[in-house]
């Protein structure tokens, strides 16, 4: 089985860590490819970032398709081009969000997720709502560290992140923590073994789940909405990207 899992911004240590996280939970039968977009924001930080990553996202999805691949995991906690992706993709796509706060619902009555900057805050609680995971959802908490400070081995983003957790857990009576970024996932089991909480990344969770799909013989739904895209010309940069029939 290979599982293509896309870091939609262009920080290669951010890659590489991810790929880390992924192929530490993977199956012995599963190969993990671990990949950035060449084009793309160095880190997502809001809406514009977001919307400017998802041609990357839908470009390494598409070649993963041609590629063979199995299945896909968008490493951003955003879940940024999710939906789009699924209409270009056979197999199942998962985002770190949805995966995360899934997983963290079925150990735990209630969660909440800490991530990086406050204004990130927003695009997580609208996750939330379009999950259907606001009975699961107990608070969503920033560092307000930059997403870049977790890359930098100097920082205390490790010791920001943990007291986040800690005061979650204390004020918000989270009996789970969803990890907020995937820059946060070499923080999972330490952060679990201090609080004594389960803590969830969505790196890890969202490769676990695409196996279990894969495994069950599941695809994305080509019947309706997450059909393969209409052929049309695009015009500009985005010529490219125009889609052809399947
Ligand atoms: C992420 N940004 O997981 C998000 C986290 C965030 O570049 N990778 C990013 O704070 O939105």
């Amino acid at each position: 089985m290979r599982i293509k899992v896309i870091n939609p911004n262009t920080t290669e240590s951010m890659t590489e860590k991810i790929g880390t996280a992924a192929r530490g939970v993977a199956a012995p039968g599963t190969t993990i490819l671990a990949v950035s977009p060449s084009m793309g924001p160095a880190s997502i930080e809001g809406h514009y970032d977001e919307a400017v990553s998802v041609l990357g996202v839908l470009d390494e999805v598409r070649k993963g398709e041609a590629e063979g691949c199995d299945g896909f995991v968008i490493a951003c906690f955003g879940d940024p081009g999710l939906l789009a992706a699924r209409e270009v993709a056979r197999g199942p796509v998962l985002g770190i969000a949805e995966a995360a706060m899934h997983v963290a619902s079925m150990v735990a009555s209630g969660f909440c997720i800490v991530t990086t900057l406050t204004r990130t805050v927003g695009i997580a609680r609208h996750l939330v709502e379009a999950y259907g995971m606001t009975r699961h959802c107990r608070g969503i908490r920033a560092t307000d560290l930059a997403v870049l400070d977790l890359e930098r081995p100097d920082s205390s983003a490790s010791a920001a992140i943990l007291e986040e957790c800690r005061r979650a857990v204390r004020e918000d009576r989270a009996d789970a923590i969803v990890l907020g970024c995937a820059g946060m996932a070499d923080l999972a089991e330490r952060i679990g073994d201090t609080l004594g909480v389960p803590v969830v990344d969505g790196v890890a969770a969202g490769v676990k789940l695409v196996e279990s799909l894969v495994a069950l013989g599941l695809r994305t739904s080509k019947a309706g909405e997450l059909a393969f895209p209409l052929p049309k010309s695009y015009g500009g940069l985005v010529e490219p990207f125009a889609p052809s029939r399947p």
